[in-house]
């Protein structure tokens, strides 16, 4: 590399001579005085042309730039108080590496507002904001957390295989594909292998993935293409084990997002740790505290968007922003999961700020068992032969969990969830 970051120019710089490179953010003239603003990875930087004193051919290049060009700069730094961050460059030479177009699809100095559509439409140049650029900084750094933590915890990090035969989740909302001469699934979760890892001594694991949905969903807070850290471990008492773990992955890279000073005040936002332990209350517990505000929710039934909202608003009033809902009814819940008698099971969701980020539980590792949950959700066991092959031959009580990332990062930072995906996939939306 033969350049600066902007962020590298310091104070203590000054006379000596850089290089630069990035994008033509601002540009003014005023007549003697002409002005870059130069954008980089890092941040901005002013560039000063000045007549008398910057090189004719120079000032003429500067004349004739579009915003938005690429460009590299030689130049001296200079201390000057009036300039942003009291430094500035004085140019010898500019060389244009890449001219951009005009009219602007989007303006990334952000003095004209772009709705939602146009922004996506123009993915590429919305990243060039850093108020948009900063979201997935902070998303690459609680990932990194997130596997960080899991490594220091002993799981052991796998990948899965994305193209699959049958359903794990349940039958509807898999997207088809054709694979040579026969049908086949995008995955719409790991669950099915993650599982039958279980059964071969990696007794914890672990993958950030992408599940595929074909929901039809058309919300704040669904996608089509979603990332997920997904996680399985075995010898475990209950369901209380994987809750444990759960919550400790998520503390963690909500701490990390919580340490992104720069990223959160870009944002101007605030993130405040969660405390431990968090809160687990019951799914009986979830409906009386509903049914005290008025939502009466039938027993046996999921939480609809507002109630989840509602029972959100509950637990801030007392403080709790992150909170686990536990013993789902059994029925309710896909065939993998451990009853925990005839009426409740295994399961456990996780929310925050009045949405569900994450959800798991126990697993059925009894083969004669699972086969007959299989049956009871009318799901048929040949389609799972290869799956239940794995219960047959020694298979360690476990259990797991599916923590959405994207889910994650929205209710972090209160932000729809378009917004902290780079190329969001929904309903209406393949391009960019
Ligand atoms: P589930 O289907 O609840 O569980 O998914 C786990 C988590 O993934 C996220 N998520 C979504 N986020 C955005 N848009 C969607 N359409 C969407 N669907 C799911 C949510 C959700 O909590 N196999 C189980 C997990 C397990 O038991 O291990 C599963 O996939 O944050």
């Amino acid at each position: 590399m033969r350049t600066h970051y902007s962020i590298e120019i310091t104070q203590g710089m000054d006379g000596k001579d850089v290089t630069l490179a990035g994008w033509v953010h601002e540009l003014r003239d005023l007549g003697k005085l002409k002005f870059i603003v130069l954008r980089d990875r890092e941040g901005f930087i002013q560039i000063t042309a000045k007549k008398g004193d910057t090189d004719e051919k120079v000032l003429e290049l500067v004349d004739s730039l579009s915003r938005e060009s690429v460009i590299e700069v030689n130049g001296k730094v200079k201390g000057n108080d009036r300039a942003p961050g009291g430094i500035e460059i004085s140019p010898s030479g500019i060389e244009v590496l890449s001219k951009a177009d005009s009219p602007l699809p989007l303006d990334v100095t952000q003095k004209v507002d772009a709705d939602m559509d146009t922004r996506l439409n123009n993915r590429f140049m919305d990243l060039r904001k850093p108020q948009v650029s900063a979201i997935f900084r902070l998303r690459s750094k609680i990932m990194r957390a997130g596997r960080e933590f899991l490594t220091n915890e002993n799981f052991i990090e796998i990948t899965s295989p994305k193209i699959i035969s049958s359903a794990s989740e349940g039958g509807t909302d898999l997207f088809p594909i054709s694979y040579f001469d026969r049908e086949a699934f995008l995955a719409q979760s790991p669950q099915l292998y993650k599982q039958m890892m279980m059964a071969t001594g990696f007794d914890r694991i672990f993958e950030i993935t992408t599940y595929f949905r074909a929901e039809e969903h058309d919300t704040r807070r669904h996608l089509n293409e979603i990332s997920a850290f997904d996680l399985e471990m075995a010898f475990i008492k209950d369901e209380e084990d994987v809750m444990n773990a759960l919550e400790g992955l998520v503390l963690a890279m909500i701490r990390e997002a919580s340490l992104c000073e720069k990223e959160l005040s870009i944002l101007k936002k605030e993130v405040t740790v969660p405390e431990s332990p968090v809160r687990r209350i019951g799914y009986d517990e979830a409906l009386e505290l509903l049914g005290k505000e008025g939502k009466e929710i039938p027993w046996g039934e999921d939480l609809d968007t507002a109630s989840e909202k509602l029972l959100g608003e509950i637990m801030r009033r007392d403080g709790t922003e992150l909170y686990f809902i536990k013993g789902y009814p059994l029925d309710m819940k896909p065939f993998y999961t451990m009853p925990r008698d005839e009426k409740y099971s295994r399961s456990f969701d996780l929310g925050y700020r009045g949405v569900e980020i994450s959800s798991g539980g126990q697993r059925v590792h009894d083969y004669k068992l699972l086969s007959e949950r299989l049956e009871f959700h009318k799901l048929s066991p040949d389609n799972f032969t290869f799956y239940l092959n794995a219960f047959r031959y020694g298979m360690p009580p476990h259990g797991g969990f599916g923590l959405g990332i994207d889910r994650l990062m929205m209710q972090l930072l209160g932000l729809p969830i378009r917004e902290v995906v780079l190329f969001p996939r929904d309903r209406h939306r393949l391009t960019p």
